[in-house]
């Protein structure tokens, strides 16, 4: 094989991530759970390299310099793991839509493990691929599957056990919806990475929400299988209001809502309370997830763009497994 076209997708996590028990190997304080969502899209292609250095090419939105350091240092990392002595040429894409400030690493490293895993034709297991991915970004072990996913915390030391699994995939809950609701395309302030970092370290509920958190992991999985959606919904707000809590609580405090994600926030309260069933979450990030039913997206939408402040409204549903092509 020359080389490989691999296509990921992000995703949103149901159940948070925000925190890590091993910075070195990324391995979380808890478990989490996500849907690998359409509309987000990373196109990677790689090649080998006979020169003695990696190439690597790279649109991801919101990038910072930092990017390509974290690309260069998983390359090393699959070196070395694997006992491969090969360069690689990468060009990677997100095809997000342009300007929407939606940054992600998860599908990026999913993308750069599928790819390099069928490039030195290892034969790896999801399971294997899944680790690896995780010691790029932590949230890109879940975009090695579409559909609803769960990352496993695992309990030991050495991260065998910590890896992500499709709990139903894309085509279980075709009704679902989820709308990003675009409130600014500027880049955090501060990073993931270094957030959390500070949240475990300072924040005072940072203890209680991981405990109720880890409880929501059986009935979110539940939920799903039932597609019960008002659950679903309520469970996922929870577990936002139990991050939020901990970011506030951290010292520095981290909060990452601008005056209009707080407007989109109640904008979709008011919809539930006039019987328009909608619930939201956010992430690092000012912009606003919003989980409804299809039959509600209509109407929903209407409302969002309506906000001002609001830059973009985009619809999205749960997406498939990756796809990896070879040329
Ligand atoms: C998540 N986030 O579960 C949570 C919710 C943000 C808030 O995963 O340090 O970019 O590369 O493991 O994966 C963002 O964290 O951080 C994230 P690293 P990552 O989706």
């Amino acid at each position: 094989m020359n080389s490989i076209l691999v296509q990921t997708h992000a995703n949103i996590a149901l159940i948070k991530y925000w925190g890590k028990r091993n910075e070195k190997l990324f391995l979380p304080t808890k478990s989490s759970i996500s849907v690998t969502i359409s509309h987000l899209k990373t196109t990677t292609h790689i090649t080998f390299n006979s020169e003695n250095k990696d190439h690597i090419l790279y649109n991801w939105h919101n990038s910072t310099k930092k990017t390509i350091e974290k690309i260069t240092q998983f390359l090393d990392l699959f070196r070395k793991k694997y006992s491969i002595d090969t360069h690689f040429t990468i060009t990677t894409n997100n095809e997000f839509p342009t300007g929407a400030g939606l940054a992600s690493s998860s599908s990026g490293f999913a993308a750069l493990a599928i790819g390099l895993d069928a490039l030195c034709a290892l034969n790896l297991t999801k399971k294997e691929i899944s680790i690896l991915a995780r010691q790029g970004s932590g949230s890109a072990c879940r975009s090695v599957y579409g559909g609803f996913v769960q990352w496993h915390k695992g309990n030991r030391g050495d991260g065998s056990d910590s890896y992500a699994e499709q709990l139903f995939p894309a085509n279980h809950w075709p009704e679902l919806r989820v709308i990003l609701a675009v409130v600014s395309a500027q880049e955090k302030l501060v990073s993931s990475r270094i957030g959390m970092q500070q949240t475990v370290a300072t924040s005072t509920s940072y203890k209680q929400w991981l405990a109720e958190s880890e409880q929501r992991i059986p009935q979110m999985i539940q939920a799903l299988e039932n597609k019960n959606f008002s659950l679903v919904g309520n469970l996922t707000e929870a577990d936002w209001y139990g991050m939020r809590q901990s970011m506030l609580t951290t010292i520095p405090q981290l909060d990452y809502c601008l005056t209009t994600t707080h407007d989109v926030i109640h904008v979709i309260q008011n919809l539930r309370k006039n019987n328009i069933e909608a619930y939201f979450t956010t992430d690092a990030g000012p912009n606003v997830k919003i989980l409804c039913l299809d039959k509600d997206l209509r109407k929903i939408c209407t409302h969002l763009k309506n906000i001002p402040g609001v830059i973009q409204v985009i619809e999205c549903a749960a997406t498939g497994d990756p796809v990896a092509i070879t040329q």
